[in-house]
């Protein structure tokens, strides 16, 4: 019985998993969090949306200064994550992808 339960679990979790692989083929809009350690002061954050909001692409931008970070929601297709911390480090913000 035991085994049966395990084999459908592992059937489901490669279901998902194929979903969640080939999701970015047809997907076209996608919301990823960026780290942004540089953010010392409130204005920052002011300065990161800026520049996010700027780039091609980009529909939302919610910084969370407390948290260092960037929710950024943008067209796949027109924009992509090398992007969006290439357009914050050009403003004096390093970023990088939150896993
Ligand atoms: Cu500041």
């Amino acid at each position: 019985m035991k085994t049966q339960v395990s084999a459908q679990a592992k059937k489901l979790f490669s279901a998902l998993a194929f979903v969640a692989l080939a999701a970015p083929a047809w997907a076209a809009t996608q919301t990823v969090t960026l780290s942004v350690p540089g953010m010392t002061c409130a204005a920052c954050p002011i300065t990161v949306k800026a520049a996010l909001s700027r780039v091609d692409g980009v529909s939302k931008t919610e910084v969370k200064y407390e948290q260092r970070e960037a929710v950024v929601t943008f067209d796949n297709a027109k924009t992509g994550v090398q992007k969006l911390t290439q357009a914050t480090t050009n403003a004096g913000y390093p970023s990088s992808l939150k896993e």
